[in-house]
């Protein structure tokens, strides 16, 4: 199987006709820390249940047409890490109508910015041109419970005194990251499965692969290391990713942040970025 011809598909008879806009809603709810509730911000597909952010999925090279709702009591500004572009200003209250940018083939992280936007979490991954039959995402993050509480009520993050305390997989720590089809890499012998990463994150993540090696297809940060085959991906501060996985054994297999703090939910070990490739024959 030709996979780069697999990663290069996105553009297929459903081009001919320009899709309806994609509406999206930005909005306060809680995430629970081991069922303690605490305030975050979501950017959300606008059907969807209040949950993980929007995964946006964009043609190669085309812009897109949008709209989003501001459903916060505050201001916020949409960017993209790692590409140029100038933002969307999305006053509180308002319905703003917008177009995502033409970008190469990748993944990004798409997020608001400011103290709220970027601590509270609404950020997630943007594919453009990524349409595989084995396609997963991992939107990666560190946080401090009781910071989420302190940046709600308007106080600020700061770096000298961050303790992170949970370590997410689409907002998600272990062992819940096995109850999200997008976390959890399930596939067959041979298949080609496309990962997404960003890091949503305070700090650089490093994914450690037990039993594969994955092929750097794609990176905002790093383009050097592009074809770069390794059992370990540095992912940095706001960096898009998008790997190839083609399993060549059989089995159940851990991936998890090669920091080992990042594997505990509150110090507590199982937890946090650790997820699992399960190989069916
Ligand atoms: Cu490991």
């Amino acid at each position: 199987m030709n996979v780069r011809a697999l990663f290069l598909i996105g553009c297929g008879a459903a081009c001919a006709a320009p899709s309806a806009a994609q509406t999206y809603r930005i909005q306060p709810g809680e995430w629970s820390a081991l069922g303690t509730p605490h305030p975050v911000l979501r950017f959300l597909e606008a059907s969807d249940d209040f949950g993980s952010n929007a995964i946006v999925d964009l043609e190669v090279g085309e812009p897109a047409v949008a709209e989003v709702v501001n459903l916060d009591s505050v201001d916020h500004v949409l960017v993209i890490d790692d590409v140029a572009w100038a933002g969307v200003e999305i006053p509180a209250g308002d319905t703003v109508a917008f177009e995502w940018p033409a970008l190469p083939l990748g993944s990004y992280r798409y997020h608001l910015d400011g103290e709220r936007g970027n601590y509270l979490q609404a950020s997630g991954v943007l594919r453009a041109g990524i349409d595989a039959d084995h396609e997963f995402v991992w939107h990666v993050a560190d946080l401090e419970a009781a910071l989420l509480d302190t940046v709600a009520a308007g106080g600020t993050w700061n770096a000298a005194t961050y303790t992170p305390d949970f370590f997410t997989i689409n907002e998600a720590h272990y062992p819940h990251t096995l109850d999200d089809p997008w976390a959890l890499v399930s596939v067959q012998l041979g298949d080609s499965a496309i990962i997404s990463v960003a890091n949503a994150g305070q700090m650089d993540h490093v994914f450690h692969f037990h039993g594969f090696h994955v092929e750097i297809l794609q990176s905002t940060r790093s383009p050097e290391r592009v074809g770069w085959l390794k059992d370990s991906v540095p992912v940095r501060r706001g960096e898009g990713l998008t790997l190839l996985l083609v399993p060549d054994q059989t089995g159940t297999y851990p991936v998890h942040d090669h920091n080992l703090i990042a594997v505990t939910n509150a110090g507590f070990y199982p937890g946090g970025m650790l997820t699992q490739i399960i190989v069916a024959p």
